[in-house]
């Protein structure tokens, strides 16, 4: 809803500690999603993540598991900047992700200026339910080959800023195998569809963010998981010594 341009690269958080969100700040990305759909992160972990996120310039996602109103209220009264909701397969189910992250008329969001959203009761009513309804940014996910199929409409959604490609649940719940042409005809077609319609767009990269970004439409990447990111440099570390000195213990 808020006409400003969508922070551009950001990363998962899923490991429960807050100081994953400092060292992605101060890596330099825009934003962080912290995972609460795959995670196995608490609402008192998530509400410290926000907190801080704030206080090192960084936008922070929450990726809710559903749109029960604990799974969303919490976050947003926390602060989030916005939500990411999964499994959005029509228009359908993007109203009802409306519905449960916007105040009235629009959505059934309860309100409470009692949070960090209300400034812990400092701001007034009107402000905080104009930054929840102008401000916070709702993504959903389109990761079914009928959510791509739909993405016109789902995009077109009052309430909805962004969609989310997401590429694992995509080839899972299409049985698509590796490299499947029918897949990559799939997502062809719903960047295409979302260009028409300026519907700001988003996926996971994995080292081909400039032909996303420059070439293939996308507004925002997410690029990697804390969790990918201290497997991925372990597995590096050990692997190196152990091919720098043949002498190691295997
Ligand atoms: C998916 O690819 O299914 C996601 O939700 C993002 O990684
Ligand atoms: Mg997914």
């Amino acid at each position: 809803m808020t006409g400003d341009a969508f922070p551009q690269l950001g990363a998962w958080v899923k490991l429960p500690a807050p100081e994953s969100v400092e060292l992605l700040a101060l890596a330099g990305f825009d934003f962080v999603v912290i995972d609460a759909e795959h995670g196995a992160i608490d609402t008192r972990t998530i509400s410290t993540m926000i907190g801080l996120a704030r206080g090192c310039g960084l936008v922070s996602f929450v990726r809710v598991a559903g749109t029960a109103p604990r799974d969303v209220q919490v976050p947003l009264d926390a602060g989030a900047a916005g939500l990411f909701v999964p499994q959005v397969d029509d228009a359908a189910r993007a109203r009802e992700a409306v519905r449960a992250t916007r105040f009235p008329p629009l959505g059934r969001r309860g309100a409470s200026t009692s949070g960090r959203a209300g400034r812990w009761g400092l701001e007034t009513l009107g402000d905080y339910l104009r930054t929840g309804n102008d401000e916070v940014r709702l993504v959903v996910q389109a990761e079914s080959a009928g959510a791509l199929s739909s993405i016109a409409e789902i995009g077109a959604v009052s309430g909805v800023d962004a969609v989310f490609i997401g590429p694992t649940d995509l080839a899972v719940s299409g049985q698509f195998e590796e490299n499947d042409d029918r897949m990559a005809d799939l997502v062809a077609a719903a960047e295409r569809r979302c260009a028409d319609h300026r519907i700001t767009l988003g996926t996971t990269a994995s080292g081909n963010a400039s032909e996303l970004l420059d070439r293939r439409g996308y507004d925002f990447l997410v690029l990697g998981a804390d969790t990918t990111m201290l497997c991925q440099g372990a597995h590096a570390l050990v692997r190196g010594a152990r091919t720098a000195a043949p002498g190691a213990r295997r």
